[in-house]
């Protein structure tokens, strides 16, 4: 029954990305219904990259509202969708533009690093951006002397600092969601299967991070998962990538570390939406241009660098 419904979605879908010449992206933490039916799964930053380098026009982005603010800024000129404009990140909410100025006139203007998971006018005021992949490689390479300030995830920023030895002024962001994973989960789970290597997000809290065999980010996440010998993995991150990781590892098990680990905001959008929105041609979002061109230079001093 479910089968026959989705499949007619799913029909639907495939004629209206060719009428309206479409791609669909699909961040790891989306419904599995979602992944199934995207172009391409990835990470926030990588599916905007591969979104510019496509034909499409329009670009359907199902994840939040900072990854298709993301996609705007890197594809100005490609239409681009959020199925569902009430998927924003809460994280990215800790740090607003007026915050960002007060702070950075309290560090007598320090050198922002914005973490991806911020506003486009956040990012406008920062001097470079990063992903929970490239924070390391981007700290590492800079030389500056006067103070950095790492926006807004407290948790990356304290492992990025702690990875290097190096001062960071940290914001007090966090991720609701990641912080829900506790160290307790990690080691009941180790004690139930001994064998198991421990991969987990850096947007966890330091206590979680000490007890992983590896901190990654999604994309990393993926890649260990394939690469490893291991034949069983626990995963400390958003439920979400444990349909990708089985689908593409099934010889493999996987045991989130928690299943509280649930962005709200990510499983707002639905198979149902995706369609919705690709015959609406909703929600449009379009980052203002000045306030884009700022967000695209710290976006391309990140890809200078990572
Ligand atoms: O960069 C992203 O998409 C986020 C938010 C996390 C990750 O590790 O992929």
């Amino acid at each position: 029954m479910k089968n026959n419904r989705n499949q007619a979605l799913i029909d639907k879908l495939t004629q209206l990305k060719k009428e309206r010449n479409a791609v669909i992206l699909a961040h790891n933490y989306q419904l599995g219904e979602v992944q199934d039916i995207a172009d391409f799964v990835g990470d926030s930053l990588d599916l905007s990259r591969k979104a510019a380098k496509t034909s499409a026009e329009v670009i359907v982005f199902c994840g939040v509202l900072f990854m298709a603010e993301t996609a705007s800024i890197l594809c100005p000129d490609k239409i681009v969708l959020l199925p569902e404009i009430n998927a924003g990140c809460p994280l990215a909410d800790m740090a607003t533009v007026k915050k960002l100025k007060e702070e950075k006139k309290k560090h007598l203007n320090p050198y922002v690093i914005c973490y991806v998971n911020s506003s486009a006018e956040v990012k406008a005021e920062s001097d470079i951006c990063c992903t929970s992949a490239n924070a390391i490689k981007i700290v590492k390479k800079l030389n500056k002397t006067k103070e950095i300030l790492f926006i807004p995830d407290q948790h990356l920023g304290h492992y990025v600092s702690s990875q290097l030895n190096k001062n960071l002024v940290l914001w007090h962001g966090y991720c609701p969601t990641h912080v829900r994973i506790l160290p307790e989960d990690i080691i009941r789970l180790k004690a139930e299967h001994p064998q198991a290597k421990v991969m987990v997000h850096p947007e966890c809290t330091p206590e979680v991070i000490s007890l992983a065999d590896e901190v990654q980010s999604t994309v990393g996440m993926c890649k260990f998962a394939k690469e490893t010998e291991a034949p069983e993995i626990i995963v400390g991150t958003e439920l979400g990538i444990i349909h990708r990781l089985r689908k593409e590892n099934p010889e493999k098990r996987f045991f989130p570390a928690t299943e509280q680990a649930i962005c709200p905001d990510m499983k707002l959008i639905t198979l149902k939406k995706v369609v919705w929105s690709l015959e609406k041609m909703q929600f449009q979002v379009k980052v203002p241009t000045e306030i884009a061109n700022r967000a695209r230079r710290a976006v391309d001093k990140m890809l200078e660098l990572g």
